[in-house]
């Protein structure tokens, strides 16, 4: 197992020093990172000292070290997960053929597009989210949030290495381009849609860290199944930390229920503006917070028909995740059949790959609703939460800009305009849920809007003082 070295100015385990023009320009990339995150990082928040976690190796064990760490000083660096010795590729045209090493010439372009991609997506998240300090429920959540914001800011560091180390000078310009583009702006946005929405309350940081980073976890799988060697190490260690950001997602959301059912059970009532009145988010609010999140995350895995998709398996490129829980890795004589607003269409498989990869997603967002769903029925009231269909606001492939409604079924224009409002956050309900954003910077205090959590952070009590606010 590779330790990483926290001597050297970018911690890392990849042996930066024996590569000093390597390591001279990521150098170089640092100071601009460092800039852009005292710019558009956490606002405010920069001289708090935070309860955080550090990587100490890259073991799935025990990888991590909890200290007190201004943000600005946490050790961003380059994490690789080890080596599999003779690593063989596992799916495509040349399955069985050694991992590579370097990018071979022919996919250069394409391996490019997809770490860039992946790349502008980490430092967009922190972007977006860069205000939610102000507005904190509780200082445990506060840390979560910032827990999240240096990962994300440390999975650019992950792609920022491949450009730098493989990809020369078009490489270097890309990560300077990842620095260039921001969340939401006109001229510059950053690439993929999801990104640019803005996260402003902590309702939608939850559905966010639930429902985006979860497309997250599938790409990163479907990366870390590349031929690509160097791209399948980095994306098996971000995996390990993406892990507790879908847990702060899905425990956000269980303990916005909890809360609302224990108000729904003190007024007797399920009305949401009796709900509201109480100060708890109502559940018909909150479904539509799901209904927007997913349906935009559910762009996030491209057309159902792709041409991309099947190019990038067939080369070996991007697999599906979890890659040898299939029999056929090769998928030249499988098809697959799929609903379009055309009628029923059957389509090779390897062009279908990215609407299998939204059906598994799917059935992994179903696990939360399930669990929440169960808290609703124990608590006695009638309400279920549901996942939106895959053709609902949709913007990406067949089904983009067709008036569809929330279960999936085409609709006249006018209705689907006038029902909008009632399927996704309205401007009244967007006003509702940034009214009970209140900042609560008390140790073990809770905004009134949501439950405690059962635990705190690496068995210290909920009470602990996770952030140190100056
Ligand atoms: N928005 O054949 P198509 C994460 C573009 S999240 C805008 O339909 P393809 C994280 C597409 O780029 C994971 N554009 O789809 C989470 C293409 O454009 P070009 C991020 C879109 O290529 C939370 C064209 O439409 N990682 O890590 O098979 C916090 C036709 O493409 C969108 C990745 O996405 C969209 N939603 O698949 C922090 C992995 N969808 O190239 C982090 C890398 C498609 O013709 N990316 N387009 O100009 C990919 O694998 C693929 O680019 C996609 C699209 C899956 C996104």
């Amino acid at each position: 197992m590779s330790s990483i070295n926290y001597s050297e100015k970018i911690p890392n385990n990849v042996n930066l020093v024996n590569d000093r023009t390597l390591q001279r320009a990521l150098e170089h990339w640092q100071p601009h990172f460092l800039q852009w995150w005292q710019h558009l990082g956490p606002r405010d928040f920069q001289s708090a000292d935070v309860y955080l976690r550090t990587a100490i190796s890259v073991d799935a064990q025990g990888w991590a070290h909890y200290g007190t760490v201004k943000m600005p000083d946490y050790r961003w660096g380059i994490f690789l997960a080890d080596p599999v010795a003779e690593r063989k590729i596992g799916f495509g045209d040349q399955m069985g053929q050694p991992a590579w090493q370097q990018v071979p010439g022919e996919y250069r372009s394409t391996l490019r597009r997809l770490i860039v991609t992946q790349g502008d997506t980490e430092p967009a998240s922190v972007e977006q989210q860069r205000l939610l300090g102000h507005t904190c429920p509780s200082l445990y959540d506060l840390r979560n949030l910032f827990q999240v914001n240096v990962e994300e800011g440390r999975h650019l560091w992950a792609m920022v290495y491949l450009l730098h180390a493989y990809f020369g000078r078009d490489g270097r310009e890309e990560a300077e381009e990842l620095l260039a583009r921001h969340s939401g702006d006109a001229d510059k946005p950053r690439i993929l849609t999801t990104f640019n929405e803005p996260v402003s309350d902590w309702l939608s940081f939850y559905c966010f860290t639930y429902f985006t980073d979860r497309d997250g976890k599938y790409q990163l799988k479907s990366l870390a199944e590349s031929a690509f060697d160097p791209l399948s190490r980095t994306c098996r260690f971000m995996l390990t930390e993406e892990a507790h950001h879908m847990f702060v997602g899905e425990t956000g959301l269980a303990r916005v229920v909890k809360r609302t059912l224990e108000v729904m059970k003190e007024i007797g009532a399920e009305d949401p503006a009796r709900v509201r009145a109480a100060g708890a988010v109502d559940l018909t609010t909150l479904q539509k917070y799901i209904n927007f999140w997913c349906s935009s995350s559910l762009d996030l895995f491209g057309s159902e028909i792709s041409s991309n998709s099947a190019a990038n398996f067939a080369n070996g490129l991007k697999g599906r995740p979890d890659e040898t829980q299939y029999q056929d890795h090769v998928l030249r004589e499988s098809s697959f059949s799929l609903e379009t607003p055309e009628g029923p269409q059957t389509v090779p498989m390897l062009n279908a790959l990215n609407e299998v990869m939204r059906e598994s997603y799917l059935k992994d967002c179903e696990i939360g609703l399930k669990r929440w769903n169960r808290q609703i029925e124990r608590a006695g009231f009638a309400f279920r939460l549901t996942l939106p269909s895959t053709r609902f606001r949709r913007t990406i492939g067949a089904w983009a800009g067709l008036p569809v409604d929330p279960k999936g079924n085409l609709v006249s224009k006018e209705l689907y305009e006038k029902n909008l409002p009632g399927w996704i956050p309205s401007e009244s309900d967007r006003a509702f849920v940034h009214s009970l954003m209140k900042k609560v910077v008390e140790p073990g205090k809770m905004a009134a809007w949501i439950a405690p959590p059962d635990r705190g952070i690496n068995n210290l009590p909920v009470e602990y003082e996770y952030v140190k606010l100056h």
